[in-house]
Order: C-alpha cells, then sequence, then structure tokens
C-alpha cells in the first residue's frame, strides 16, 4: 500500500484522529496536508485523551513519522506549546518533520480574522479566530510568510513590512484598531526560529524517497468535505482544500501514489460555525445527540450543530473525493432511538432533489427527504465483530453503505482506540 488518504466526509469532527491514530500503527509517516490550528482531534489511548491541533495525530505512534506538509498554515507559538503539552505527557515528539514552505500565522493574521468576523455581524462565517483566513490570502496574494523565512532576518522584516503595509491602513482606517509595528513581529517570530529549527525538513522529497523504499504514508484532513473552499458550502467553509485533492498539493505527493482515500462518516451530522445545514435539529432530539456524542468543538469549546445523518453529502463526499470506503463513526451515540431518521433526497422548491445542488440558494432552501430505520436499544460499546451488533444497527450499516455510494470497512462504537469494528 503506498500513499493513503484519510479525509472528514461531512463538516469535520467526524472521528479522524480517533481513525488516524488506529492506523497508526501500521503507517510509516502521517502527514498533515492542509489547515492549521483551527482543527481539534481527539484521540482517547487508554485512559489518557489527547487534544491536537496542528499536530498529526500519528505523533501518539511511537514507530510513525509525524509530518506538518506545505499546505499546512503553522502559527508557531501555537506549534511549541502543543509539542511541550505531549513532551510533558512523556510523548517522543522529536521526529517531527516540518516543510520549509509551510506559510506561518501572524498575529496580523488572528487581529483580521476577529475583527472581520465582528464586521461581518450576522452574515459572519463563524470562524475558529486562529487567522487561518488571512494567513491562506495572504499566501494565495503571493505576501505570505513561510517557515523557510524565519532563517533569515533581513528577508524576513522586508516580507512582515510589504505584509503590513496595507493591513495596518485597515486595521486603522477600517476597523479602528492600532497599527502593528513590523519590528514587533519580527521580533517575536525571530524567537521561534531556533526551535523550530530541528524539525525543518524538505518533506516533498522526504516522504517521495519513503514511498520510493516501499513505505506507507497516510495524508490526514482537517475539517471535512464540506468546508472546502471549493467543494464546500461557500462561503461557510474553511481556507483550505480538505478534500482528495488538497492531499496532494498539500504535500507534493502525486495523485497517481495514492490508492486508498477514506471517509470518515458520523453516523449522524454535526457542524460548528455558521451556514446551511438541512437536517439540523433544533429540538430535543438535537440535543440528544448533542449532550450524548460530547458534540462541543475541541478547539473553540462551542456546541456544535447536530442532525440526522445525509446520505445526500455522503454520496457528494464519494464523489469529490474518490472515496474507496468509509469508516462509520459514533455508531453507539443512536443506541436508545426508536426510529432513526436518515435524510435520503432533499425538496427544493417542490422538486425531488436526490444530488447535492452547486447552487447556494438551492441549498439554503433543502429540506430534508426523510426515511425511518428502525433502531436498537442495546449498549453496542463491547461489539468487537459486525456479527455482535443488535440486528438493527446491522440493517442501519447496510443502509448507509448503500445509499453513500462506498463501501463501510470500519465502524465506531466509541471513542476508545479499541472500541472499532472492522467490517472485511
Ligand atoms: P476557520 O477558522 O477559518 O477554519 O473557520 C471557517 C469554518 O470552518 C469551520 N471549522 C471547523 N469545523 C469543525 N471542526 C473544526 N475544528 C474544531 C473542532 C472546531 C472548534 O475540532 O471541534 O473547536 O470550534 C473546525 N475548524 C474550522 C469553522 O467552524 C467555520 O465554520
Ligand atoms: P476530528 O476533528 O474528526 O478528529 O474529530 P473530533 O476529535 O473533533 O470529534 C470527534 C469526537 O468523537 C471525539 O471526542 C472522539 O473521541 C469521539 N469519537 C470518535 N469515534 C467515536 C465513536 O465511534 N464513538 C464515540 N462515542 N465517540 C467517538
Ligand atoms: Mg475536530
Amino acid at each position: 500500500m503506498p500513499a493513503l488518504v484519510l479525509l472528514g466526509a461531512q463538516w469535520g469532527d467526524e472521528g479522524k484522529g480517533k481513525a488516524t491514530d488506529l492506523l497508526g500503527g501500521s503507517v510509516d509517516y502521517v502527514v498533515r496536508y492542509q489547515g492549521g490550528n483551527n482543527a481539534g482531534h481527539t484521540v482517547v489511548v487508554g485512559d489518557q485523551k489527547y487534544a491536537l491541533h496542528l499536530l498529526p495525530s500519528g505523533i501518539l505512534s511511537p514507530n510513525c513519522t509525524p509530518v506538518i506538509g506545505n499546505g499546512v498554515v503553522i502559527d508557531p507559538g501555537v506549534l511549541l506549546s502543543e509539542l511541550s503539552g505531549l513532551q510533558d505527557r512523556g510523548i517522543d515528539t522529536s521526529k517531527l518533520l516540518i516543510s520549509g514552505n509551510a506559510h506561518l500565522i501572524t498575529p496580523y493574521h488572528r487581529t483580521l480574522d476577529k475583527v472581520t468576523e465582528r464586521f461581518l455581524g450576522k452574515r459572519r462565517i463563524g470562524t475558529t479566530g486562529r487567522g487561518i483566513g488571512p494567513a491562506y490570502a495572504d499566501k494565495i496574494n503571493r505576501v505570505g510568510i513561510r517557515v523557510q523565512d524565519l532563517f533569515d532576518e533581513s528577508i524576513l522584516q522586508q516580507k512582515v513590512e510589504a505584509a503590513l503595509h496595507d493591513k495596518n491602513q485597515i486595521l486603522v482606517k477600517l476597523y479602528n484598531r492600532r497599527a502593528m509595528p513590523a519590528d514587533l513581529v519580527v521580533q517575536e517570530y525571530l524567537g521561534y526560529a531556533e526551535k523550530i529549527r530541528p524539525y525543518l525538513a524538505d518533506t516533498t522529497l522526504v516522504l517521495n524517497q519513503a514511498l520510493d523504499a516501499g513505505k506507507v504514508v497516510l495524508l490526514e484532513g482537517g475539517q471535512g468535505t464540506l468546508l472546502d473552499v471549493d467543494h464546500g458550502t461557500y462561503p461557510f467553509v474553511t481556507s483550505s482544500n480538505p478534500t482528495s485533492g488538497g492531499a496532494c498539493t498539500g504535500s507534493g505527493i502525486g495523485p497517481t501514489r495514492i490508492d486508498r482515500v477514506i471517509g470518515i462518516l458520523k453516523a449522524y451530522t454535526t457542524r460548528v460555525g455558521s451556514g446551511p445545514f438541512p437536517t439540523e435539529l433544533l429540538d430535543d432530539d438535537g440535543e440528544a445527540l448533542r449532550r450524548i456524542g460530547g458534540e462541543r468543538g475541541v478547539t473553540t469549546g462551542r456546541d456544535r450543530r447536530c442532525g440526522w445523518f445525509d446520505a445526500v453529502i455522503a454520496r457528494y463526499a464519494t464523489r469529490v473525493n474518490g472515496l474507496t470506503d468509509f469508516f462509520l463513526t459514533k455508531l453507539d451515540v443512536l443506541t436508545g432511538w426508536e426510529q432513526i431518521p436518515v435524510c435520503v433526497a432533499y425538496e427544493i422548491d417542490g422538486r425531488r432533489v436526490e444530488e447535492l445542488p452547486y447552487n447556494q440558494s438551492d441549498f439554503h432552501h433543502a429540506k430534508p427527504v426523510y426515511e425511518m430505520l428502525p433502531g436498537w436499544s442495546e449498549d453496542i460499546t463491547k461489539a468487537k465483530t459486525f456479527a455482535d451488533l443488535p440486528k438493527n444497527a446491522q440493517a442501519y450499516v447496510k443502509a448507509l453503505e448503500e445509499m453513500s455510494g462506498a463501501p463501510i470497512s470500519a465502524v465506531g462504537v466509541g471513542p476508545g482506540r479499541t472500541e472499532t469494528i472492522e467490517i472485511n
């Protein structure tokens, strides 16, 4: 198996961290290819719970090399404190590799993220406020600061000055904020350089050479398909490409080397932040899913919006990512419902629609068409094989597989590393 991609099939928080950790024992490299510390990936190992933001979940597997690829945006202060937090808990972080081409999030990106959201008011995206959008905007606008710039003071100074030239005018004139002195940013960032230097690598070269040598590389997505800046519910998206194409550009691994693309799919749906969500539940069922599923943002602590499973979204994820299979997570959370509604299509202005509409207004108007599936009441958290699941839980999984367009190869029945059923 050469390279494989693991990504979110919905709006993020499907349980990618747990799935990556599960595969960590059988892969040699785990690579983050987009996003930054907006992500929150939870991994539960025994009685220990880890919340990772910037570091690949493979960092918890001793034989695995974790890599932060060129497509990631790095807040260096957050990176170093995440590293020292893991070191304090006895995790070896020395193998980490960081691309010199990854871009840096700076204090002005964080400030711009927050003031823009405030300015948008009711139309705000509901970002994590970590500076992700403004950092990617600078990258595309060719005024970004890269990790490699930390090692040349005069280049860093020039680039920060250039980046701040118009931003300071915007901050002062438009948002009534104080200008940010370039020198302050440069001094702070030069202070990170030597701490980051040991991890610096030509990650694209390292990964391709590893693949040549028969090693296995796992590309781990942050966020999810519907938060993709190209394929998601724009403008209510993140500013990167969590979809499988982003795994190539964000790591420097060509598509011909990837032979498996796993979509992580929650047995119901959640979303953090603003934007359309056809199956959202604003009633007791939504509250129950939130409570039982522990649906709270790992980075911001915001309550996640909850709703029933949406097969239209799952089919779309299969299509735009070329998924080979799904891991279905959090099936245990659905235990106890007598009947479980599943959205099989939308009704838009009186028409039945089977595929995700590309038109933003149509998606905003989409009403779910539900099919009712019978529920189960037995505790499933101890199930080890598919046959251990109650008949109705088996039928739920099979129905979702049928509707979603790719086989389900694993089912999560609890947050722990071992609480996963593999299906052959
Ligand atoms: P941003 O900050 O620019 O990426 O925000 C843009 C949108 O992307 C959403 N987004 C997320 N959605 C789900 N999970 C994410 N990670 C955290 C978690 C979220 C948290 O694991 O729980 O703690 O709030 C994540 N990161 C970004 C975001 O909500 C906006 O809708
Ligand atoms: P990620 O961003 O996709 O890595 O997901 P998060 O960590 O943000 O959110 C997923 C949550 O579900 C975490 O608290 C996980 O520990 C938890 N989780 C993952 N798989 C399962 C499962 O099968 N059952 C239950 N009950 N919890 C799970
Ligand atoms: Mg998350």
